[in-house]
């Protein structure tokens, strides 16, 4: 059940929380698209003598990604073919792919579309005139699911009135899965092993921001989707506009580091997402592509993108770089190409893609047309639409610059960092994608670790997912989660840790923080703790300028990954000393610690692989360019939960999909 709102100010943390303990069969943590996606089918397949819970770390109805809801779903397979699917995604992430987890969920993805609809989503549709009809005019032309034709943007992306998505997608997973099996405000921080049976999930514990309250819960099987990692590198928005950012700012890698702390195999943590943005206000740029057609300029007003220097550039990472449609990797590298050559810097040129549409227009139908722009923000990023009020920027009128954004770590979207996983147990499916679990049996999105399940950003390997495949995915993910706790009937979880212990643990920076508060006259400098604020500008510090940010241009070196390796080792060390005086302040605590762990996955990827192969997200100085011979394969990594070692090692890729 949803906590009430705080009342005014922080809630003060306490020595000595209340403990809540649970037991359910299986857990959900998260309440993202792919989480809203396991709420809204995990009853299906449960048994009535079965139970389940839901922790989100915020309220579902506005949490994750989606919080301020999009203007398109990118995923909708529609006409198209789940093999087109993977090839496209395949391209775009320059080869190196699961093509049995692409193909699985593209088989699946259009029934989640069709479910948003029917719960309320207001879907584009075109008119046999080829006209598009928006908000409930859409409707008119009947639902997809009865053969309507969405307004494609491209081939695979079909316009929405998205504001409320977020909201529309948590009331059916809320009703499906029933409000007492929810918990919002349930912040997760570790997950928990059994104490006696080897490499199997047990639980989880975390506490409540609501409430000074410690939440053990045990549990046969769990599926963790909580999203990607954001502010990890420094933002390009600082002073006024910290804050903004293009993903949600409140996913910490808590999925990845949760994962990997309980012995579950990453893979493709080197890949990251450095999205082109319009500057300052993060606005996507699909649409503005897609659907207006707009070109990018360089700063002498040249459309470089069809030069010959950027076909030339392109060339070198033939057949990726020659393909129709280049990768995003690859368009990136083209705006830094320009701007590095003195060229600089990337106009969206609006004012030209207005006109040209607007040339077949009536007045009314501009005036509509000029909204749509508006709305395309007002409707995901309004603070892109407040950055054009406040710069006085018409679209039709003036033009706005494009930059890519600081790295985000994700693997729904157009990056594919995440947990190995296992493919479904079909005969066309390799063998070496296949998991298997303790009784010797396949399921489908199951990490390495036993009765751990993952989807959406969590799914490593299967980018171009997007809100509508993450939610498609999480439904996957938890069927067979459901299935894992049945054929594990009989199993009961028990921790290896103590009550206490665990409360030790998630309060030690409150404890840290009592203990020593008074010593100082700010409270927020101290000799003896340090403030969780504080550690994310130190993180945010060594990644920019070593860890391939934005002050380098997204380069990194050998000897510039040695540096940062020390410093993560010296703020791990010093996590130990964090402190909270209130519940908001430890949930910062286990965020910027969720934070550091996975950016140090993300750079002993990097440090591992020896070749550049996402030119325009990331540049390894040592190793330019790819190197197909030696590194067509995924790297996976494992941290060992009882040694404290990291492996990094190679899989061999299989391509699935004939080109
Ligand atoms: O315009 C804990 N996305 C787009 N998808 C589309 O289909 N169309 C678009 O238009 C897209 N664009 C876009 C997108 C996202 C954003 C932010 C913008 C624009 C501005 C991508 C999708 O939104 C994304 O792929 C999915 O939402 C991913 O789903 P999932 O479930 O993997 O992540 P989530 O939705 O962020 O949810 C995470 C949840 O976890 C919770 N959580 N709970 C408990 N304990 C913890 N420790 C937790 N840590 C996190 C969160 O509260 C949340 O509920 S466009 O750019 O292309
Ligand atoms: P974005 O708004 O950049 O997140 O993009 C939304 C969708 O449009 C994603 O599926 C992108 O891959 C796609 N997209 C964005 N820009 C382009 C482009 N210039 N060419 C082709 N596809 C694009």
């Amino acid at each position: 059940m949803a906590l009430p709102n705080k009342p005014m100010g922080e809630l003060k943390a306490v020595r000595d929380p209340e403990v809540e303990e649970r037991e359910v069969d299986v857990l959900i943590v998260g309440g993202g698209m792919a989480a809203c996606g396991s709420a809204f089918e995990v009853k299906k397949w449960l048994g009535d003598d079965q139970t389940v819970l839901l922790c989100d770390k915020a309220a579902m109805e506005r949490s994750g990604a989606v919080a301020q809801g999009l203007s398109a779903i990118n995923t909708y397979i529609g006409d198209n073919s789940p093999e087109d699917y993977v090839r496209m995604v395949r391209n775009d992430l320059m080869g190196i792919v699961r093509e049995d987890l692409i193909y699985d969920l593209g088989c699946h993805v259009d029934d989640s579309v069709h479910l948003f609809e029917e719960w309320g989503l207001p879907v584009w549709k075109k008119t046999e005139e080829g006209k598009n009809l928006d908000g409930k005019k859409g409707l008119k032309m009947g639902s997809l699911k009865g053969g309507a034709s969405p307004v494609r943007t491209g081939k695979w992306q079909i316009m929405i009135n998205g504001e409320s998505y977020k909201r529309i997608v948590a009331e059916a997973a809320k009703k499906a899965i029933g409000d007492d099996n929810v918990l919002e405000r349930c912040f997760i921080v570790e997950l928990l092993l059994d104490a006696s049976k080897e490499n199997q999930i047990a639980g989880a514990v975390g506490f409540s921001v609501r409430e000074n309250k410690v939440y053990i819960i045990k549990c046969k099987s769990m599926m963790v989707a909580c999203g990607g990692a954001v502010n990890i590198y420094q933002p390009r928005s600082v002073g006024e506009g910290k804050g903004r950012a293009w993903y949600p700012v409140w996913n910490a890698g808590s999925t990845y580091t949760m994962c990997m702390k309980v012995g579950a195999e990453l893979s493709m943590m080197e890949n990251r997402f450095t999205p082109a943005r319009f500057k300052d206000g993060y606005g996507p740029v699909g649409a503005w592509f897609l659907l207006f057609k707009a070109k990018t300029l360089n700063g002498l007003g040249e459309a470089f993108a069809g030069s010959d220097a950027a076909k030339a550039e392109l060339e070198k990472y033939a057949p990726y770089g020659t393909a129709a449609i280049t990768p995003t990797c690859l368009r990136n590298h083209l705006m830094l190409f320009e701007m590095k050559e003195g060229r600089g810097p990337i106009i969206m040129d609006t004012v030209t893609a207005l006109a040209e549409l607007g040339k077949t227009m009536d007045k009314k139908e501009l005036k509509h047309l000029e909204s749509e722009a508006w709305e395309d923000f007002l409707d995901m990023t309004c603070g892109q639409a407040n950055l054009w009020c406040a710069t006085n920027t018409e679209p039709e009128k003036k033009n706005s610059e494009v930059m890519p954004t600081e790295p985000y770590l994700l693997g729904s979207h157009s990056g594919c960092c995440g947990l190995w996983t296992s493919g479904p147990d079909y005969d066309w499916v390799p063998d070496s994608y296949k998991i298997k679990a303790d009784n010797g049996k396949v399921y489908n999105r199951m990490t390495t670790v036993n009765g751990l399940f993952t989807s959406g950003d969590g799914v490593g390997g299967s980018g171009h997912k997007f809100s509508s495949g993450s939610h498609a995915e999480g439904r996957m993910a938890v069927k067979q989660c459901v299935r894992y706790a049945k054929d594990h009937a009989d199993y009961s979880p028990a921790l290896a840790q103590s009550k206490e212990e665990l409360v030790d643990l998630v309060y030690k920076p409150v404890r840290t923080y009592l203990d020593n508060f008074e010593y100082t006259t700010d409270e927020d400098i101290n000799p003896e703790y340090v403030k969780p604020s504080g550690m994310a500008l130190r993180l945010m510090k060594a990644t920019h300028e070593y860890g391939g940010g934005t002050a380098t241009y997204y380069l990194t070196t050998s000897k510039n990954l040695e540096i940062i390796m020390d410093l993560l080792a010296t703020m791990r060390e010093d996590c130990e000393k964090l402190a909270a005086g209130d519940l908001h302040e430890l949930m910062r605590c286990w965020e910027i610690y969720h934070r550091i762990w996975t950016v140090e996955s993300h750079l002993r990827h990097i440090q591992y692989r020896k070749e550049t192969r996402y030119p325009g997200f990331y540049y390894q100085a040592d190793y330019p360019g790819q190197d197909d011979e030696n590194w067509f394969a995924f790297v996976n990594s494992k941290y060992d939960p009882k040694s404290g070692e990291w492996d990094v090692f190679k899989r061999d890729y299989v391509q699935i999909i004939p080109d």
